[in-house]
């Protein structure tokens, strides 16, 4: 089994029966030991957009990397997610943070999650279940990470 990290994101609809929907759906393959409290997030990268709600869930997986990310894009896929833009509104987003220490970087995926050093939506989530995980990329805990930058924009929900 694989230890992984899973990001939720939603801010469209009703946000929060949406993660409560993904973290449903997740469970078929992903055991969930650790669960972050709900944070509202001011939006990153497009500010036009209504506020995230944004999770992150530490467990176990017998899937492959690349199976795990089939596994959530069909989750988001049969959630009616639709294509946007880039760093644009969604109904579901699930991205894989982290494989255990593993550290992939191809074209369809990249492990550690490659922004996740700049995001306080990610990091302070991870940081309440798991900071002293340790970043397989930078060499640096979840919490050294979440200490240098501003959380300003992210609120307990
Ligand atoms: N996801 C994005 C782009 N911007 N901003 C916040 N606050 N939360 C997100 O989950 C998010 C974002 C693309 O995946
Ligand atoms: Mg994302
Ligand atoms: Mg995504």
């Amino acid at each position: 089994m694989a230890w992984v990290l899973i990001g939720l994101g939603s801010n469209l609809h009703d946000r929060e029966a949406n993660l409560a929907h993904a973290r449903e759906l997740l469970a078929a393959r992903v055991e969930v030991v650790r669960t972050s409290a709900l944070y509202e997030t001011v939006p990153w990268g497009y500010a036009e957009q209504p506020a995230f709600l944004n999770q992150v869930l530490a467990g176990e997986t017998a899937l492959t990397p690349l199976r795990l990310l089939n596994f959530l894009k069909k989750i988001e896929a049969q959630m009616g997610r639709e294509k946007t833009f880039r760093y644009g509104p969604r109904l579901i987003d699930l991205d894989i943070l982290a494989y255990d220490q593993l550290v992939i970087r191809t074209k369809r995926l990249e492990i550690p999650h490659p922004r996740i050093a700049e995001r306080a939506f990610v990091l302070v989530p991870l940081v309440e279940i798991a900071p002293e995980w340790v970043h397989p990329g930078l060499g640096k805990t979840a919490r050294k990470l979440l200490q240098e930058i501003s959380t300003e924009g992210v609120r307990r929900w």
